[in-house]
């Protein structure tokens, strides 16, 4: 099966019969009093039931209402006893299966207990309401370690030690769906580390980063009603003295579309309703401003507001923010100034002037119903059809907002780089848009999904891969511990020539290349791939690790392609104000060759302008060579249901999103992995004295083993690698304890014999 991989690792010499580590409880299940198991319901949800008798193949059983049933006891799955009812750690469960682990998230989840580890992982489930476990005492808390349970603030703690101790950069990697968590908690993370502390207010600063890019960059989806459209990873920096001296935001491809279209019930970006809700009356007047209904771009999904959010409230807060970090009020106006430009972009209308379909704008000086071709040493102007002028007034209010959300990232990394000089010493945040599957999907969907592939990979590769690898390359015992490996869908998207991204570039180029003829080409290609499947028509399905999702090609080469008129970005330099100054050198630079006609025929092929996809793809290789720069600490967020609402708890829901990201796995392989590794030299040093025969002429690795021998380590609780020991977890701690204490008597007999001299 190629779909999976097998990870081998070291395994217990001691294992039951079910295949389970040591720690499982080794009583044979039937023969144990009072017993309980799980039973699964015919609507797939799991009920604990108690067993009254068994016979060896079938058991009587009770389920919670009192009914007895007789079932097959292949049907029942072990259940662990009550005293582990909603353990800290997944790890600590004696029965590791699906429902054990759905049940005890459970039972946390339903006392606002959200966080559980899975081993290295930590878990938060969405508890879409407010819960008691954030703030200021919290926080203290946290840092002196006076609460254990598991917490956001406890995986930002060991980051922030690890990077002290190890001197290594490290990452927070928050990964899950759309809507289940991602965002928040990088807030909550960024919370503790402001708590830090700097110096001239840099980290309240880089909190007042959160609310800005959240209106530019999120806006309200089916799946979340703030859902990030663009990926972001903060680097913050830390002084020799461990407080905050700077930081740095990258973000990732902003789903520009949203601008200019966006589905039934959905919004544009927050910050288009929070500027119309918010503006005091002088900037109103300003800038014309009318309300949202009044805007074409703002009118089409039938969806101006959203539940408990006040948009003029917001825009006060976004104006605070943007103070914090330092833009000017001026630049802030002409930041204003041109979402109203946009929007009223979108208000241009254009009407058909002859039989040909030509059109010519409605009510303006005829921009965007001509285009200017440059063909050669020739300027042609040619008269736009409907959809063409529609397409170039669009292009421009999508490359004027994304322009405008660069240049806003850009303003606020210049004001969060005050503390110069640093140690190099940084942890980083990434939070980007969780996988998406809608009853359509286009070209952002892919992106998306794509990118969560890659993280996805990059989760793999440090909690299975690498862990394998050292075993192996050890020459220790391992056993095979399968998960689910995404490399095949990677290598569907990536690979050269035939992959999606290849194909979709090439389709791109070509001049006839349509999205139909796009389609039909993957379709000739890859039908041969297990992550590809066909559909009819313009659709295409990939088998992602979190699911299936069929894309619908409609707009796919236009928007990978996303070419500018020369007329458009001449029009933005033409103009007095300065941002439109910048952005249309922007443009320029995005492209040797801007020189674009409305049919794409003149621009493709010779233009050296990176496609989106590619260039997306780039990016994301960047970021993830950053990655793997760093010692990474994982944080899988989980939503429980689909209706963004609190308390309720949907297992199919919840045991899906576990099964794609691999919980189960990993709390397997850190349960029976060897976490604490020491090169025999050091072990011999360290503990070496304690033998009691004279070692003195032997190498390392006998003296090691003397030591193992004498202190009656067990067997199952270490492996000898060529160079290294491997420990299981507290193992190292008993021999750490019985060093201490020989330290101690060694210098307790020094004394009295000192005073038995005296
Ligand atoms: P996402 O970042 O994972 O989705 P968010 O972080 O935006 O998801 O969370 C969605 C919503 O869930 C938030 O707006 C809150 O209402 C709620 N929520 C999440 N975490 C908490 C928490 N710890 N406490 C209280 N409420 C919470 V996306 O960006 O769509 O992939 O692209
Ligand atoms: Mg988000």
């Amino acid at each position: 099966n190629e779909d999976s991989v097998s990870a081998s690792l070291p395994q217990p010499s001691i294992s039951t019969p079910s295949g389970e580590s040591r720690w499982s409880d080794t009583t044979p299940y039937a023969s144990k009093k009072k017993l309980q198991s799980w039973l699964q319901l015919s609507n797939g949800d799991w009920e604990l039931v108690k067993i009254i008798s068994t016979s060896g193949t079938e058991s009587v059983i009770s389920l919670p209402d009192g009914k007895v049933l007789k079932v097959k006891d292949e049907d029942l799955v072990p259940a662990n006893p009550d005293i582990l009812d909603g353990v800290d750690d997944l790890m600590q469960l004696s029965y590791l299966n699906e429902p054990s682990v759905l049940y005890n998230l459970q039972h946390r989840y339903n006392q606002n207990m959200i966080y559980t580890k899975a081993g290295p992982v930590l878990v938060a489930v969405n508890p879409f309401k407010k819960v008691p476990l954030y703030g200021t005492n919290y926080i203290e808390a946290y840092k002196r370690k006076a609460i254990e349970s598991p917490h956001v603030y406890a995986i930002t703690d060991s980051a922030i030690r690890e990077m002290i101790r190890d001197e290594v950069n490290q990452s927070i990697i928050i990964s899950g769906e759309s809507g289940a968590g991602k965002t928040e908690t990088a807030k909550i993370a960024m919370q503790y580390l402001a708590a830090l502390g700097g110096g001239s207010g840099i980290e309240h600063e880089i909190l007042k980063t959160n609310p800005i890019l959240e209106a530019f960059g999120n806006g309200k989806t089916l799946r979340n009603d703030n859902s990030s459209r663009f990926g972001k990873l903060i680097e913050i920096h830390f002084s020799e003295t461990g407080k905050i001296s700077g930081a740095n935001i990258q973000t990732f491809l902003l789903e520009k579309s949203r601008v200019v279209q966006c589905n039934e019930g959905e919004r544009s970006y927050h910050i288009f309703y929070q500027l119309c809700a918010g503006a005091p009356s002088s900037l109103r007047e300003k800038l014309n401003l009318r309300s949202v209904e009044d805007y074409k771009y703002l009118r089409q999904s039938n969806c101006y507001s959203i539940n408990d959010v006040d948009d003029a409230e917001e825009f006060r807060i976004v104006t605070d923010a943007l103070d914090v970090v330092h833009i000017s009020k001026e630049d802030q106006e002409n930041v204003f100034a041109m979402l109203a430009a946009v929007l009223w972009l979108g208000n241009i209308s254009f009407t058909v002037i002859d039989n040909e379909n030509h059109v010519q704008a409605v009510e303006d000086e005829g921009l965007f119903s001509t285009a200017k071709l440059i063909v050669g040493k020739d300027t042609i102007v040619q008269k736009l059809t409907l959809s063409q002028a529609s397409d170039a007034r669009d292009a421009l209010a999508k490359s004027i907002y994304s322009c405008l959300f660069d240049w806003l990232v850009e303003q606020i990394n210049k004001s969060l780089a005050v503390g110069k000089r640093q140690t190099g010493r940084s942890i980083s945040i990434l939070d980007i848009y969780g996988f998406e599957s809608f009853n359509r999907n286009s070209f952002e969907q892919f992106c998306i999904n794509y990118a969560n592939e890659r993280l996805q990979q990059h989760f793999n590769r440090h909690l299975f891969k690498l862990e394998q690898e050292e075993y192996i390359q050890d020459g220790i015992d391992w056993a095979k511990v399968e998960f689910e490996d995404n490399q095949d869908c990677l290598n569907l998207f990536e690979k050269k020539p035939l992959g999606l991204l290849s194909l979709l570039d090439e389709e791109s180029t070509f001049p006839n290349g349509t999205d139909l003829t796009f389609a039909n080409k993957l379709k000739q290609h890859l039908n041969s791939n297990s992550c590809f499947k066909e559909e009819r028509e313009k659709a295409f399905t990939v088998r992602h690790y979190a699911g299936e999702v069929t894309y619908d090609t409609t707009a796919f080469l236009e928007k990978n392609r996303d070419l500018m008129h020369v007329d458009s970005i001449q029009l933005l330099s033409s103009s007095k104000c300065h941002l439109p100054q910048i952005f249309a050198s922007y443009m320029l630079s995005q492209s040797e060759k801007p020189v674009v006609g409305p049919l794409h025929k003149l621009g493709g092929a010779d233009s050296q302008k990176l496609s989106v996809a590619t260039k997306f793809k780039g990016q994301l290789f960047q970021l993830m060579q950053r990655l793997e720069s760093t010692t990474p600490h994982f944080i899988r967020c989980i939503k429980p249901n689909n209706l963004q609402s609190p308390g309720s708890y949907e297992q199919g829901l919840v045991l899906q999103q576990l099964r794609c990201c691999g919980v189960l796995e990993v709390v397997r392989i850190s349960r029976s992995g060897f976490p604490t590794r020491m090169s025999h030299q050091k072990f011999a040093k360290r503990y070496g004295f304690l033998l009691l025969e004279n070692v003195a002429s032997q190498d390392p690795l006998s003296v090691s083993v003397a030591i193992l021998h004498q202190f009656n380590i067990l067997p199952e609780m270490y492996q000898v690698g060529y160079t290294k020991l491997f420990f299981r977890t507290g193992q190292i701690g008993v021999l750490e304890d019985t060093r201490n204490r020989t330290l101690h008597g060694i210098l307790r007999v020094q004394s009295c014999f000192r005073g038995y001299q005296a």
